[in-house]
């Protein structure tokens, strides 16, 4: 069980939020052994007072801010510090918590403010914080310096894995080289890669809201259960409104069901006329202080009424059968690497709906909660895939491995269990799943994913053989990947039609479950042409898909619900012989500029719109 329920921080007449994104004082730590910065304890004084210091923007990345090659590709600790002045009120009103929270900082983060440390924590996708209101109010005229150690090291029990190689041999390596090995396909990007914050709530607070929606004929149901921090008694008062701000239904008590008559459902893009429709609900709790005086805390959470089942050859939103037609996404782009930037979001969005496409899976890692919401209120569906891909070797199939692979699907159930986007968890990519610990490892995970959320389906997508995969028996849809006439077969289109029918009626045969396509495509160099097409062009590229495609045209009206381009833009991944500045798989390039594939996609796209939707 998890401390805290970590709900966004949003403004409210009870709560007020300070951004610390912008430049903050940077060094890495060269160190031969890396620990240079706990040894000298650097986190105690200023950080331009131990060493030299670089301006580093957050959120971004670090690795492409600057002309340093050994930058670009550190492993190690980093260390970001940022004074900050906490405003007055908010020190001397005693009555008010302030919390520190980053979004997202990626491997591992060690967090100290004023040189005491505040908290630490695992995994480079989700958010964490902690409360730092007495330590700033033991001395209000100092200003606020806060220190944070990053540490993009993986090993066999971090997710995703990777693992440290020391190449001894110093006739062909230089003194203390070491590399950093990982068995995924995007480059290992790392820093503070999401909005850095402070925010206030009153000392008795609202802690989280979990919201399960349904409905019978034109009635909404959202079941609903909020926690308060800080009081044993507290009254709360919770309302549902619409998009106009009318309340629709209302009550006073902690849990129970709140009934919206002709309720406007949430529905995906491109299925109904007014997708993504949300309501507001409204939490509102008093808890006294005094006789005279009272801590009131607000807190609006978007909801979204929906329902998502799975049948043996059906994907159900609403009850009508739903077809993803959609990418699958990478956070990536120029100079900021994956750190969160609004006009790319935006730009992205933008393309989705420009190609027609109604959903994208969060290949290969959670993404920030900012592109959660916009998929809430555009309507685009989402598989949310927690960072487990590149479980190949067999010791990170360990307990220490799958423990801390539970406590990921906690921290990512606990962020995104209200979205009404997200309609599915994935709890891994293309891991080795046919070894023999693959079947108690997969049969635990998704038994605890589904414990933590009985209302959505559980995946993870793989590439192994239907006949060998030993994770398949437990997943509610299967999600397969397949690059026929790339990777197998390279240069043989005339091979997908055979290829690819079989992988359907292998798996189908087998588990009478419905696929997903979640992964097919090809490289690309956007202006490289040649026909007869040719690995590597825009023609071949083209051809490709369209082969798929005529596959799972004969498909998707038995039992394949969906289809998910690999990939939506260029992106950039670790060096390799076949790699040219990355992978090349996208319908866009990484500056967001259409491939020839991109029409394709487009007119295909809203064709399917136009039949399924
Ligand atoms: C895959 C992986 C993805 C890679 C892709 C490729 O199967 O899931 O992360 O980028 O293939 O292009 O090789």
């Amino acid at each position: 069980p998890l401390d805290g329920g970590m709900l966004f921080p949003r403004e409210s007449s009870s709560r007020e939020v300070k951004e610390l994104n912008g430049l903050w004082d940077f060094r890495a730590d060269g160190s031969p052994n890396r620990n240079e910065g706990f040894e000298k304890a650097w986190y105690k004084r200023r950080l331009a007072e131990t060493g030299p210091v670089i301006e580093m923007p957050v959120p971004a990345s670090y690795n492409d801010i600057t002309q340093d090659p050994t930058l670009r590709d550190f492993i190690g600790w980093v260390w970001y510090e940022r004074e900050v002045f906490v405003p007055a009120r908010w020190i001397s009103d005693e009555g008010t918590r302030v919390i520190l929270r980053v979004g997202s900082a990626h491997y591992y983060s060690i967090v100290w403010v004023n040189g005491e440390k505040v908290t630490e924590h695992e995994g480079g996708h989700l958010p964490f914080e902690a409360e730092i209101s007495s330590l700033i109010r033991r001395d209000p005229t100092k200003p606020c310096r806060i220190t944070i150690a990053v540490n993009n090291t993986l090993t066999l029990e971090t997710l995703p894995p990777g693992t440290i190689q020391y190449m001894n041999d110093r006739t062909r390596y230089p003194d203390g080289f070491f590399v950093q090995n990982i068995y995924f396909d995007f480059f290992n990007y790392a820093g503070i890669h999401r909005p850095v914050l402070l925010y206030t709530t009153p000392k008795v607070y609202v802690d989280d809201i979990i919201v399960e929606t349904n409905f019978m004929d034109d009635t909404g149901l959202v079941r609903y259960k909020v926690s308060v921090q800080g009081a044993a008694t507290a009254t709360l008062k919770v309302t549902l409104m619409d998009k106009d701000g009318h309340c629709v239904a209302s009550s006073n008590t902690p849990s129970g069901v709140l009934k919206v008559v002709d309720v406007k459902l949430w529905w995906p893009y491109l299925m109904h006329e007014n997708p993504g429709y949300l309501y507001s609900m409204e939490v509102r709790q008093h808890a006294p202080v005094s006789e005279t005086s009272t801590y009131e805390d607000v807190y609006t959470l978007p909801v979204g009424i929906r329902t998502v089942n799975v049948t043996k050859t059906q994907f159900l939103v609403n009850n009508k059968p739903f077809y993803f037609h959609g990418v699958n996404k990478h956070e990536d782009s120029d100079i900021r690497g994956k750190g969160l930037d609004w006009a790319l979001i935006v730009k992205d969005f933008n393309l989705i709906k420009w190609l027609g496409a109604n959903s994208f899976r969060t290949s290969h890692y959670p993404y920030a909660e900012e592109i959660l919401q916009m998929c809430d209120r555009h309507g685009i569906v989402v598989i949310d895939e927690c960072p487990g891909v590149g479980i190949k070797d067999i010791r990170s199939f360990g307990n220490s491995s799958l423990s801390h692979h539970l406590v990921v699907m906690d921290e990512l159930v606990r962020r995104d269990k209200n979205h009404p986007s997200v309609v599915m968890w994935s709890v891994a990519n293309e891991p080795a799943s046919e070894m023999p610990p693959a079947e108690f490892y997969f049969k635990t995970l998704i038994k605890h994913t589904k414990a933590l959320d009985h209302t959505r389906p559980v995946t993870y997508i793989t590439d192994s053989n239907y006949a060998r995969d030993k994770g398949a028996p437990f997943v509610d849809v299967v999600c397969v990947n397949s690059y026929f006439s790339w990777y197998h077969d390279p240069g043989h289109l005339e091979v997908i039609p055979i290829q690819l029918n079989a992988q359907f009626e292998n798996w189908y045969g087998k588990y009478k479950k419905p696929i997903i396509q979640s992964e097919y495509g090809a490289d690309a160099l956007p202006g490289l042409h040649m026909d007869p097409p040719m690995m590597f062009t825009e023609e071949y590229q083209n051809a490709l898909l369209q082969s798929y495609h005529d596959v799972f045209d004969q498909k998707r009206k038995q039992y394949v619900i969906g289809e998910l381009i690999w990939n939506f833009a260029d992106f950039m991944t670790a060096q390799a012989i076949h790699r040219v500045v990355g992978n090349k798989k996208g319908i866009f390039t990484r500056q967001r500029q259409p491939k020839a594939a991109a029409f394709i996609l487009r007119k295909r796209y809203w064709r399917l719109a136009n039949e399924t939707g």
